[in-house]
């Protein structure tokens, strides 16, 4: 914490592509909404900036699959984030966007600078081009086979049925998702940042003089590094983004990845015009909040560009958390696996402070966690209802019961008294201690450790008991329970600051600055408090089985989603062609299986223009009883066909389900035998 003047804190920008979920909050903005509330709270200069990332294909496929514009997508979700991240009391100084003008114009300026400084290598490649909708396609765009698994929907990056990364030129049968157009390669520029030309710089200042930094972190960047860095690819063919602000690069725009981390600074430029203090004084620490999937862009690629600008500080750490899972199985937006968090704010208005706190318990910090509705129950009902609450308001009842609300004088100390009173500073030391290094959860313990101290203060000491013939001792007792009140309104706000609040209003005090916690004469004597509300209420079986059989149904909802494979259209034919068809209502007359085989059936059919036999492939769903006498569509001018020694004179119509069963293509009123289907 010393030698250092300010602090500058970032949070990962999130994609405005969709709302924010609690895997968002556990991983990113909590622990860096409770590391900033404690800094503020030391009285340091700390600036903590985020906004949304409102470039990349992912925005681009999102708009195109609803119908309208990026930029409509990116404002619709920018409000909806912005607006979850002030309801939870995530305090950003600043929540910005990457569609600002300040951040196009800071980005392009940032690029250009490297740019003029001969930092990157140009480089023509072959990419995919549809040339039906005249555009280069970004990978998310060309579907095909992989070569791999053959899975027939593979993405030009990745195929996700057996999880390969791709090139998009290793599909086999690529394909535009743009036009359904088979693409072809075309040469185009692009600008590459050499990573390898910093290979060693990392290594030093990574595996050398940081490793204190946590150990999935180090790990990562460690792994990186012994692959060896290849350069990277800055730019894009793609017209959403920051246009690539050189000549001859019409069409391009920077790589979302290239432009997102400049969102930090051109967000501190719109907060501060003091901005370049937080980002070029070496007396500036700059810690990265991220989550796992980010590290490599935060530690290796971002530090690369900063140190080719030359003028930019480096982040001081990256304490990037693992995954949050819900109820055991991973978040998913495309699943609708998730707790979002407006919709939960819809069911809680007033319990982000529960959400807060379990998140914080469960924090996937060293590997990743399992957000349960009971154990979020649990953590309420047992931890903030029964130590917290309860022990701030049985202190607040009692003292308004016997001493009209105001602090009762002290008077001598027990050897019980002076025990417990020197646990404050502890405890204060021990979150300190665990906050330096972003250990939030144990952070977390030692500050309800505080609660706890207190509530067992209550219980043993008893003062309801002992005020008909004790009077003093009780004031003693309950002067020693609201200090540690008191101490609870400061050591809990990092972590729970809407309860922080509520009780700085009890207890009648102004927010008391960090530099108070520790201390027991933090309320003087006469001092009036106010009245006592409960600070939570507990959670009733019933509210958690709602949330319970709402993923329920999303579950059922995903499982009737399932391999849904949508043929694509076949050939065009001509009118003639189709009307060449001839297909007639018929009637099965008799059905029996063909021997030796499992699949087929033999059928008589009156088609009303002659009887005769049809092989069918049907067995395995319809047994022969179950179709003599049923009205089916024929196409009766098939060509004959001899299928296991049998002649098949036409071809019955069938419709397949989307889980491979068949079903009857059949009038759904009975016609004549012989009548034409057109
Ligand atoms: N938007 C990725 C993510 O949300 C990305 C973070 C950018 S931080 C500069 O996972
Ligand atoms: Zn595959």
């Amino acid at each position: 914490m010393n030698g250092y003047k300010r602090y500058l804190i970032t949070s990962a920008l999130p994609y405005a592509n969709g709302p924010i979920h609690i895997g968002h909050l556990a991983g990113v903005y909590i622990p860096s909404d409770i590391y900033t509330r404690y800094l503020r709270m030391k009285g340091m200069d700390v600036v903590s900036v985020c906004g949304s990332d409102e470039h990349g294909v992912p925005i681009t496929i999102k708009a195109r699959q609803e119908g309208v514009s990026p930029q409509d997508i990116v404002d619709k979700y920018h409000s909806i984030i912005k607006k979850s991240f002030e309801d939870f009391g995530i305090a950003f100084d600043i929540y910005s966007r990457t569609s600002s003008k300040v951040h196009h114009e800071h980005s392009a300026e940032f690029f250009k600078h490297l740019y003029d400084k001969g930092e990157f290598i140009e480089k023509t490649t072959e990419q995919y081009y549809d040339s039906e909708v005249n555009q280069f396609l970004a990978d998310r765009y060309i579907t095909g086979t992989c070569p791999h698994c053959s899975n027939d929907s593979a993405y030009g990056d990745q195929c996700e049925k057996c999880g390969t990364s791709l090139n998009a030129t290793d599909l086999i049968n690529p394909k535009s998702t743009l036009s359904g157009a088979v693409p072809a390669l075309k040469p185009t520029k692009h600008w590459f940042l050499p990573l390898d030309k910093y290979q060693g710089f990392l290594e030093k200042w990574i595996l050398e003089d940081h490793k204190e930094w946590k150990v999935n972190v180090y790990g990562q960047c460690k792994s990186w590094l012994d692959h060896g860095l290849q350069p990277r690819a800055v730019s894009r063919d793609l017209d959403w983004g920051v246009p690539v602000p050189v000549e001859g690069a019409e069409g391009k725009v920077l790589y979302v990845w290239f432009d997102a981390p400049i969102g930090y600074i051109s967000a501190t430029k719109e907060l501060t015009p003091d901005w370049e203090k937080y980002w070029k004084d070496p007396e500036t620490r700059m810690i990265h909040f991220i989550g796992k999937d980010n590290i490599v862009f935060h530690c290796i690629v971002f530090p690369s560009m900063l140190k080719a600008e030359g003028s930019y500080i480096l982040p001081e750490n990256v304490p990037a958390n693992e995954f949050l899972n819900l109820e055991g199985d991973k978040i998913s937006t495309s699943r609708n696996w998730a707790v979002w968090l407006h919709e939960y704010l819809e069911e809680f208005p007033d319990k982000q402070d529960v959400l807060r706190y379990t998140l914080t318990a469960n924090m996937p910090e060293t590997k990743d966690n399992d957000f349960t509705w009971k154990d979020f129950q649990t953590r309420n009902n047992s931890e903030l209802v029964a130590i917290l609450g309860n022990f701030v308001n049985r202190a607040l009842v009692l003292t308004h019961k016997y001493f009209d609300g105001k602090i009762p004088a002290l008077g001598e100390l027990t050897d019980y008294d002076k025990e417990t009173l020197v646990e404050l500073p502890k405890l204060k030391a021990g979150i300190e201690k665990n906050l330096e290094v972003f250990r939030f959860r144990d952070a977390l313990r030692e500050a309800m450790n505080v609660a706890r101290l207190g509530n067992k203060y209550l219980a043993d000491t008893e003062p309801w008991k002992l005020f008909k013939s004790e009077p003093e001792r009780v004031a003693t007792i309950l002067n020693i329970s609201l200090q540690i009140c008191a101490n609870i309104a400061i050591l809990a706000e990092p972590f729970l600051p809407f309860t922080s609040d509520k009780l700085s209003q009890m207890l009648n005090v102004e927010s008391l600055g960090w530099e108070n916690g520790g201390k027991a004469d933090l309320l003087p004597v006469g001092h009036q408090i106010g009245k006592a509300e409960l600070l939570f209420e507990k959670i009733e079986d019933e509210v958690v089985e709602k949330q319970l059989a709402k993923l329920q149904a999303t579950k059922a909802a995903n499982e009737a989603k399932v391999i849904k494979v949508v043929e694509p259209q076949k050939d065009t034919i001509t009118y003639d062609d189709f009307m060449r068809m001839d297909i007639r209502i018929s009637t099965v007359l008799a059905a029996e299986v063909v021997p030796k085989t499992q699949k087929l059936l033999k059928l008589e059919i009156d088609t009303g223009i002659d009887k005769r036999t049809i092989v069918s492939g049907i067995a395995e769903y319809f047994k022969p009883e179950e179709v003599v006498g049923r009205q089916v569509c024929v196409l009766v001018n098939l060509e004959p066909r001899k299928i296991r020694g049998i002649v098949s004179h036409g071809m019955i119509l069938m419709a397949k389900n989307s889980d491979g069963s068949l079903r009857f293509v059949q009038p759904n009123e009975a016609v004549d035998s012989g009548s034409g289907v057109s």
